[in-house]
């Protein structure tokens, strides 16, 4: 039994990814970030109340990228973690935690932009330091895919599930527009078919109302 606990649209989709590039079975059980269900008996499967948690038999696990580590060595066949002790491996580690530094500063702006129920307490310097340090991840990431499709050079791996989800998030606060390789990577992400298949098991995003946050004028 795997079953996944989940907000559409958040990290959790990392896992509901990687759970349908291996070909598992699973259930997802679905939360709201904003009415309080993570909060209470679901800190009992992660303590900071929040998604991803992954049930598999008698365990739970937290933390996005534990997870990809836990899976790719529990089901090796699929190659998507690559062999322990090479160089690909240790690549695949570097990108996983990669993906949070730059999800880390997706997460200071949703709750900058989106999350704070006072917009007038929003501070326009952090959100003006915070993006441009999304924008230099997006950059470094180019360069990083200069010369190959997926993030390690031997192919697709679990690096792209955890990576991939940061590219449908970070466009609604630094444009893509001027970065032809990572629109490239995520056409190549999106044409999965089980980047299809998680997507419509992934449920409705709630928390975006618009498509671009801009950067507010300083002293606004
Ligand atoms: N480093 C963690 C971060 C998990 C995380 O912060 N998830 C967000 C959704 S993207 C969440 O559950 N937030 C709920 C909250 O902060 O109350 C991971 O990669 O799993």
């Amino acid at each position: 039994m795997i079953r996944l606990h989940h907000v559409a649209f958040s990290r959790s989709f990392r896992v509901l990814w990687l759970l349908e590039e291996l070909g598992l079975e699973y259930e997802v059980i679905h939360y709201d970030i904003r009415d309080g269900s993570l909060r209470g008996a679901f800190q009992e499967l992660s303590p900071a109340g929040r998604v991803p948690a992954l049930e598999t038999g008698d365990q739970v696990l937290f933390e996005s990228g534990a997870i990809h580590e836990y899976l790719t060595e529990t089901y090796p066949r699929a190659g998507l973690g690559r062999a322990a002790g090479t160089i690909q491996r240790a690549r695949f580690l570097e990108m996983l935690h990669f993906a949070e530094t730059m999800a880390g500063c997706i997460e200071q702006l949703n709750m900058q932009h989106v999350f704070l129920r006072d917009p007038a307490q929003a501070s326009a310097m952090v959100i003006k330091l915070v993006t441009a340090r999304l924008a230099g991840t997006l950059k470094a990431l180019e360069r990083l895919l200069e010369g190959q499709a997926f993030l390690l050079a031997d192919g697709f791996s679990a690096a792209d599930t955890m990576m991939g989800f940061n590219l449908f998030a970070a466009p609604y606060f630094v444009p893509l527009d001027g970065l032809a390789g990572l629109l490239a990577y995520r056409a190549r992400l999106e044409a999965r078919p089980a980047y299809g298949r998680a997507r419509a098991r992934d449920g409705a995003q709630k928390f975006y109302d618009r498509a671009f946050y801009p950067v507010p004028e300083l002293g606004a």
